[in-house]
């Protein structure tokens, strides 16, 4: 997996030092970078660095209960223990937010979706409006989605690291049955030409201004075609309703197993094109950088790493000598969850959990387990999950200055009284 996702950037930044690769909205700089890092010679097409705007305020649509909700600046994540007493999918009104500004409120019915692009044939536009996609052969997936930088605070708490972004504990992740159409048919329909390289999908939000004043432009990111026309939704439906504001209404990329910002929100266009592209999302961000990785970083991220969340509150307290059922959820973006241990007293001994789902590929499995804290004090109740490619959490994660794909044993603490 890891080979061909290197290659490929190899190529594409061989492309780009030849003229054949656009970065619209990626500085020169950055380009350079990962250049230097891949091997290849200094010499480049002039890129674009706008100025900047104004920061925006927070805006999430929906209600942030206190005790289903921590705000951390625009996002809003999930507190575990609020998932207890929820079944396989995550509520809506439940479902983390993560906005890189603020909710736009929508119309479904003024909304249209334009596909564009050299990739296409005869390189003409096409627009979908909601109804078009809707006569499409409709399909419903499970699917999680999560937040790369999920679990970024355990680098600093458990590893004494320091990483910049959103300190999110776990909670950073929900899971939806999503309703909508394949990607592939959407491309199909509009032609899809037979150089087609990458496609990139473009929110509606408001463009994103970084903390030192640069504007990015719209949140995009691009997706090989292979990932493309593989399992990709333009999804409409969130859990059998129509998509929520802040989760991308009208319609949203939903991209299985992968980092969620693969999965824009409120698409408003397709770039498909003949050349490959770059966008501050695939170059600056969402690649690891840090000691252990090459100065240009790692390749684009895709896939999630392995996780597990017990479902209760941080410093949770239980009672001395009762019987208590835990319980939480493990996931992955690499299979299906097969094995969970825990331990209940911080990883001298480990047992198994009793596992409530089948082990299912882009989503998470609930388990359970017993526990009759002996004695009152401080515990630390540990879980490590398996999944079905034999990839567990490691004692530790290898750090990188962005805080992406923390998958280590996360310590929980409880107090027994
Ligand atoms: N247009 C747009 N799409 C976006 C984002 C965004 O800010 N704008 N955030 C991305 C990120 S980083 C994540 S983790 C997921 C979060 O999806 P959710 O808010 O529905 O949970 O959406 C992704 N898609
Ligand atoms: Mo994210």
């Amino acid at each position: 997996m890891r080979t061909p996702e290197f290659a490929y950037d190899r190529r594409r930044l061989r492309q780009w030092l030849a003229g054949e690769a656009r970065a619209d909205g990626v500085s020169r700089r950055d380009m350079l970078r990962l250049l230097a890092a891949a091997g290849g010679a200094l010499a480049a097409p002039a890129g674009l660095n706008t100025p900047a705007a104004a920061a925006t305020s927070p805006g999430i649509v929906k209600p942030l209960p206190d005790e289903w909700f921590t705000v951390r600046g625009t996002n809003a994540e999930t507190r575990f223990a609020a998932l207890a007493d929820t079944g396989y999918h995550t509520p809506v009104d439940r479902f983390f937010v993560r906005n890189h500004t603020s909710t736009p409120v929508l119309d479904a019915a003024d909304w249209t979706l334009t596909v564009h692009g050299d990739g296409l044939v005869h390189g003409r536009s096409v627009e979908f409006s909601l109804d078009d996609l809707k006569r499409l052969p409709a399909v419903t997936r499970t699917a999680f989605v999560e937040c790369a930088g999920n679990g970024r605070r355990f680098f600093t708490s458990q590893q004494g690291q320091t990483v910049s972004g959103t300190a999110w504990t776990l909670g950073a992740i929900g899971t939806a049955r999503w309703r909508g159409v394949r990607l592939a048919d959407v491309l199909h329909r509009a032609g899809l030409g037979r150089g087609a390289v990458d496609v990139m999908p473009r929110g509606l939000d408001a463009a994103y201004v970084t903390a030192d004043g640069t504007d990015l432009g719209r949140v995009r990111r691009p997706l090989p075609l292979s990932k493309a026309l593989d399992d990709v939704l333009l999804a409409y439906e969130m859990n059998g309703e129509p998509l929520p504001y802040d989760h991308g209404h009208p319609v949203r990329v939903l991209v299985p197993s992968w980092v969620g910002i693969a999965s824009i929100k409120w698409v408003g266009d397709i770039e498909v094109s003949a050349q490959p592209l770059y966008s501050p999302w695939n170059t600056d961000f969402y690649r690891l950088f840090g000691d252990a990785y090459p100065p240009g970083g790692s390749a684009p991220l895709t896939r999630q790493t392995v996780k597990s969340a017990w479902e209760l509150a941080w410093g949770a307290s239980l009672d001395a000598g009762r019987e208590h059922r835990l319980t939480g959820r493990s996931w992955s973006g690499g299979g299906g969850i097969v094995r969970v241990d825990v331990s209940t007293d911080g990883g001298t001994r480990w047992r198994r959990a009793r596992l409530h789902d089948a082990a299912h590929r882009d989503g998470w499995v609930r388990w359970s387990t017993d526990w009759r804290p002996p004695a009152p004090g401080p515990y630390s109740l540990l879980a490590r999950a398996t999944d079905s490619a034999g990839r567990t959490q490691p004692d530790t994660t290898v750090a990188n200055t962005q805080g992406y794909l923390f998958d280590a044993v996360v310590r929980h603490p409880v107090t027994v009284v």
